[in-house]
């Protein structure tokens, strides 16, 4: 038996569906989604398997053009995992076709492509007449000489199953990476504080999601096997805690029990979570919310 593993890098614009297509390769939902842009920040592992080949998803953060430290940091984190990976799969977005950001990482496919495939997904099909497909395909593969090329549906599964058996076949022959049944490597807080972090972004409005973060404080395990989990948000202003507690905290316990929900499924058992709101204006130039997050706060530096 020959088995093969490697890592694969999901990268593209922000709101590409990079996240929607790692959640759907390994079957659980390991990485947050929202209809916002920015909505992941650092590197996450998914793990799936493809008959004898084992494939480490990694999702990466949207590539932008960086303005604050954490945009740099997230941005540096996409690249970094693009060139730790074996394979590269570029998400396009079928309705927005070749943006100003689709050339941009075009730009940067030059360097990181080197030595690795890179091969394209054009997701979002669902979105457009297919006639548009095989030009947009045509464009892109004029500008860059892709491996193979995709058209998917990350959101309702099209396509999908055909880039998984392409993958597992480009994967380099070598041990499994991980135990066969694991699916994600980042430590259950982390988790735990990405799902608040979703709740949170699909609740509140325009800037304030990428002016807070979310921390899981302290995990404690109870003897009736039951779980006490205290999580902070960190906000900049007074205003913000405002708007995150809402009308006589009814926003903080609507998100408080989605995340809940949510972490109880996954864990398969009863969790009490607790939300505090702290504020801390100058929170995104402090190094522990980046190692919180897993970026690294050095990529940052302009
Ligand atoms: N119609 C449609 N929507 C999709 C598809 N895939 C993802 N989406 C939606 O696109 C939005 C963004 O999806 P994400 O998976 O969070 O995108 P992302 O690339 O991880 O975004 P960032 O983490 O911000 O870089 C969500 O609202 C998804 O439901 C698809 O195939 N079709
Ligand atoms: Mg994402």
């Amino acid at each position: 038996m020959t088995t093969r593993a490697g890592f694969i890098a999901l990268i593209g614009e922000p709101n590409a569906g990079k996240s929607t297509l790692l959640n759907r390769m390994v079957g659980a939902k390991v990485s947050i989604v929202t209809h916002k842009v920015q909505t992941t920040r650092a590197r996450i592992r998914g793990v799936a398997m493809e008959g004898e080949a084992q494939l480490v998803f990694v999702d990466t953060p949207g590539l932008f053009k960086p303005r604050r430290r954490l945009d740099r940091a997230m941005v540096a984190a996409a690249w970094g995992g693009a060139a730790d990976a074996d394979i590269v799969v570029l998400l396009v977005e079928a309705h927005r076709g070749v943006t100003e950001g689709v050339e941009r990482i075009l730009e940067g496919l030059e360097e990181i492509g080197q030595g690795r495939k890179v091969a394209l997904a054009i997701n979002k099909i669902d979105r457009v007449q297919p006639g548009h497909l095989l030009e947009l395909a045509k464009d892109l593969n004029a500008r860059y000489a892709f491996a193979e090329t995709f058209m998917i549906s990350a959101e309702r599964g099209h396509g999908v199953e055909d880039l998984r058996k392409w993958l597992a076949g480009e994967l380099p022959e070598g041990p499994w990476l991980y135990p066969e049944d694991q699916i994600a490597d980042l430590p259950m807080r982390m988790i735990a504080a990405e799902m608040t972090r979703e709740k949170l972004t699909l609740r509140l409005h325009q800037e304030l999601p990428y002016q807070m973060t979310v921390e899981t404080e302290s995990w404690q395990e109870r003897k009736d096997g039951s779980a006490r989990v205290d999580q902070i948000i960190y906000v900049m202003r007074d205003g913000h805690k405002g708007i995150v507690l809402g009308k006589g905290g009814e926003t903080i316990k609507a998100v408080s029990q989605a995340a809940r929900a949510e972490l109880e499924e996954f864990l398969d058992r009863k969790v009490h979570l607790f939300l505090q709101v702290k504020v801390r204006p100058n929170w995104l130039e402090e190094s522990e919310r980046y190692s919180e997050m897993g970026l690294d706060f050095k990529d940052g530096n302009a």
